[in-house]
């Protein structure tokens, strides 16, 4: 039988972060929250870009540059999406998560998901470091071992 399971020592690879600046407060530590994560799983600081972008609905089109470049192994999209602020947040919240899926299946670069998507700032704080962790940590794993299988599949 062969297993195969992500890693996360693969200390080369390279992240772009595509971040939001709506919910900025929160955005941050999500951002921080994944930088954090990144380095101290082993990847330099010099491999990783932040990008920032108006809001979670621009995440995908910067996203599918960066990965069109060819430039990164994969990328960790960081956003808060939150219910009470706007009658649109489903139309945000869903063409981001379809966008960015739709980058991934069309390039192969990961778009690891990491935009929250809350009714209320109290669900979006919890959840950027505070009582139900940090997503933006949770997103840089995901990407690292994402990263870490599509490496091993394609031996
Ligand atoms: N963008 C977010 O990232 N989070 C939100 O909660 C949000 N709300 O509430 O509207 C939001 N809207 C902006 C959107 O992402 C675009 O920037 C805007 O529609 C212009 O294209």
């Amino acid at each position: 039988m062969r297993m195969i399971e992500g890693q996360y020592t693969n200390a080369d690879s390279r992240y772009a972060i595509v971040a939001g600046r709506f919910n900025q407060f929160v955005v941050d530590s999500l951002v921080e929250g994944a930088v954090d994560s990144l380095v101290r799983h082993g990847v330099d600081e010099d491999n990783i870009t932040v990008v920032r972008v108006p809001g979670a609905f621009e995440i995908p089109l910067i996203a599918q540059a960066i990965a069109e470049k060819g430039e990164v192994d994969a990328i960790i999209a960081l956003g808060a999406v939150i219910r009470g602020s706007t009658p649109h947040f489903d139309y945000v919240a869903g063409e981001s998560a379809g966008g960015l899926n739709k980058v991934q299946m069309d390039t192969g670069v990961p778009c690891s998901f990491g935009v929250l998507t809350v009714d209320t700032i109290e669900q979006a704080i919890e959840r950027a470091g505070t009582k139900a962790g940090n997503k933006g940590a949770e997103a840089a794993l995901v990407a690292i071992e994402m990263v870490s299988v599509l490496r091993q599949i394609s031996e």
